[in-house]
């Protein structure tokens, strides 16, 4: 039992070989990302969103079905939906409000043009984020990831590694998850997986520690990309956010301009709640991404733009599964019509 666990947890991806160049050398890999596994992900990013579809988009089809105009109780019908997707209250009355405009100044009346509209203010909210940021001429670059237990913070940094080591970057991954017992195991398996060496010391020991000897090895070597794993925390403990905060003011002092890129991972199968978990892990440590996992699977998928309305922090990268080739950089047009497809 604990060993089926321990490979369920550990090895998701071991199941299959991951995808074709991840088995060679930097050298022999695709520097960028070719048009067919573009297209390849769009169709598995629409298999994963085919359940926030089907409560979405979908439902939104049985309701305009046969409707010849948009009155208050289509309104109050699409209301309904837009909320039990995740979108949010407040982003769900914005969007409502924007429809109830266009009807009284007479530019939309009819179901067909709602569905177009509504398409179209979810990409605006989606675009109007502030750029991610990018990876520049910093060296390291550094990456710090945090985020509540189990959301794929460290499944996402195998991801990540493998999406850099494929651009022929070297990357350098750090094992400041001192808590959890079987963790830095857990990355040392990626870093195997992903060829990227990690950085450790033994279960229990300062994380701030092991960030700062990661930074070192980091600046020593002249490494491209660093990416730093921390323990899992209940936003709502104050002790924990503490060390959090602590373990960005070592990396900030150790290597001035870093971290580069502050990565929230959040779990869209919690739907609201990753909102409150953004406000205060944001708070504390200033967000500058996020990456949303496990969009395969849930009809919550609609969290996705109730964050990005009420956050205004960049979504970076969306996971649809647990292999290393379920996660890309996130496009909201991509997203957008994977959902409406
Ligand atoms: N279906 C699906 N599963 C995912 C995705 N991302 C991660 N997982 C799975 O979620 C589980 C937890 O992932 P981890 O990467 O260990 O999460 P974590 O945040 O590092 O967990 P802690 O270190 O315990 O806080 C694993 O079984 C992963 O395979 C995703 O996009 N989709
Ligand atoms: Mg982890």
């Amino acid at each position: 039992m604990i060993f089926s666990w321990f490979w369920k947890k550990m090895m998701p991806a071991s199941k299959k070989k991951p995808g074709g160049s991840m088995t060679g050398s930097p050298d022999d890999m695709a520097e960028t990302e070719s048009p067919e596994e573009g297209r390849d992900f769009f169709q598995r990013l629409r298999g994963g969103l085919a359940k926030t579809r089907r409560g979405f988009v979908s439902r939104m089809d049985t309701i305009f079905l046969g409707k010849k105009e948009i009155d208050d109780e289509l309104l109050e019908e699409l209301e309904e939906i837009l909320i039990t997707s995740d979108i949010g209250v407040r982003t769900t009355m914005e969007l409502i409000n924007h429809v109830q405009e266009k009807v009284a100044r007479k530019l939309l009346n009819n179901p067909h043009q709602l569905k177009e509209t509504l398409y179209e203010e979810i990409l605006t909210i989606l675009r109007a984020l502030p750029p991610s940021p990018r990876i520049a001429d910093q060296r390291p670059y550094v990456v710090m990831v945090v985020g509540v237990n189990g959301v794929g913070k460290t499944t996402t940094i195998g991801k990540i590694a493998a999406i850099y080591k494929k651009q022929g970057k070297d990357v350098l991954l750090v094992a400041a998850d001192t808590f959890r017992a079987a963790a830095i195991e857990q990355l040392e398996i990626w870093g195997e997986r992903v060829h990227a060496q990690v950085i450790k010391q033994k279960t229990g020991s300062d994380p701030s520690a092991v960030a700062f000897d990661g930074l070192d090895a980091a600046q020593a070597r002249n490494t491209d990309v660093v990416i730093i794993d921390t323990a899992g925390r209940l936003h709502t403990k104050v002790n924990l956010m503490k060390e959090l905060e602590k373990v960005h003011r070592t990396i900030k002092n150790k290597c001035p301009g870093a971290p580069h890129e502050v990565l929230l991972v959040l779990d869209a199968t919690t739907g609201q709640n990753a909102i409150s978990q953004a406000r205060t892990f944001h708070k504390a440590i200033n967000v500058t991404g996020i990456a949303l996992t496990k969009l395969d699977g849930t009809a919550k998928g609609g969290v996705a733009v109730g964050i990005s309305n009420e956050l205004k922090i960049p979504l970076q990268y969306i996971g649809i599964g647990e292999e290393t080739e379920d996660l890309d950089t996130f496009d909201a047009k991509v997203f957008v019509d994977a959902l409406f497809s």
